[in-house]
């Protein structure tokens, strides 16, 4: 399954989204506008458009608390994604989700949790359901390394294998659980390898090349859609700034995040649409000055949007069972 130009080009702009978006809410968040704290995505962006690039509207994502890129990727309403992490009532979730609760439906995002690892069991029952319904849709779950140590991923691993269900882990290892290095809580550093215990492939692509995922994740989506099964997909990358937007990252040398950036996979991405004729300096630009148009208004929406009234506290707490 090789990419278009136009798709290509559809991911430039979305790698832009993703990274702009992202920029300014930290900037809100340090300025005191965002209850409470902020899981920052930055530099991991290729992961979230490489895998979504490869999935149709009516396929799933399903993710953890620093989620909020894949959910953009999968095509979350900007506006009402920046609401909800404003608390705000036009969030996609009234408000009351925040930055790390949110789900739409409508494009495929069934939601986070911020319960590490807890996110998998529950992408195994979306799955579980479009093999049931014996539909071709698939799902992909995106958790961290340090998530990979959790029972339920190897709970879910196992199930899915069993079952066949057509389901994408994608394990982004951004070489850190909150503070601790993953040298320091593993021994081994390649997730993929326990892929084998559960008998389904384990591939290790480089979570900073676009293409590169997009190009594993082509792979995956084939097999789950033909019946064949789950993979387990490590996107090696890097975390940027601290776990949280209040941690100062003390424990990270200078040389260490100058290797993140020098990592930044927009500027690769980039370079290899002009080279290929894709994209020009005057276009790059307009893709530019679009996205920041969008994300302009995104936060004129969700500053003009009031927060959710005492009464919604009672709101959407139970479903409607008939
Ligand atoms: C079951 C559970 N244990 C501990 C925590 C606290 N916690 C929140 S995020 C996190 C680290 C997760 O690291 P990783 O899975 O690598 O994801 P990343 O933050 O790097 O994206 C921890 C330990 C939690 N939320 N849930
Ligand atoms: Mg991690």
């Amino acid at each position: 399954m090789s990419l278009s130009g136009d798709k290509k080009a559809e991911m430039y702009r979305s790698l832009l989204l993703l990274r702009k978006l992202e920029e300014k809410t930290v900037e809100m968040t340090m300025a005191g506008q965002v209850p409470g704290w902020l899981h920052s995505y930055l530099g991991q962006e290729a992961v979230a458009v490489g895998v979504v690039a490869h999935l149709r509207i009516d396929d799933f994502v399903a993710s953890t608390h620093r989620g909020r890129g894949h959910f953009l990727a999968k095509g979350l309403d900007t506006n009402r994604m920046l609401a909800e992490v404003l608390g705000r009532q036009d969030g996609v979730c009234g408000g009351k989700g925040g930055e790390m609760h949110m789900a739409d439906w409508n494009v495929g995002v069934i939601g986070s949790s911020g319960i590490v690892g807890g996110i998998l069991s529950t992408a195994n029952g979306v799955a579980f359901a479009c093999q049931y319904r014996e539909t071709d849709r698939v799902v992909a779950c995106f958790f961290g390394d340090a998530a990979s140590n959790q029972g339920s991923f190897h709970e879910s691993l196992n199930l899915a294998s069993v079952w066949r269900l057509p389901i994408l882990f994608v394990c982004e290892n951004n070489g850190y659980g909150e503070f601790t290095r993953q040298q320091d809580a593993m021994r081994v550093l390649d997730i993929a390898t326990r892929a084998q215990a559960y008998d389904m492939p384990g591939v290790i692509v480089d979570g900073d090349d676009v293409l590169a995922v997009a190009g594993a994740t082509a792979e995956a989506v084939g097999r789950a859609r033909s019946g064949e099964g789950p993979t387990l997909l490590e996107c090696k990358t890097h975390r940027w700034l601290g776990h949280y937007t209040g941690d100062p990252q003390d424990y990270r040398s200078k040389e260490e995040l100058e290797d993140c950036w020098r990592a930044d996979p927009i500027p690769r991405f980039r370079g290899h649409l002009i080279e290929s004729g894709l994209l020009t300096e005057e276009s790059a630009q307009r893709v530019e000055v679009g996205v920041d148009g969008e994300v302009a208004a995104a936060v004129e929406f969700a500053l003009n949007s009031p927060l959710p009234p005492p009464e919604a506290a009672l709101a959407d707490v139970y479903g409607n069972i008939q």
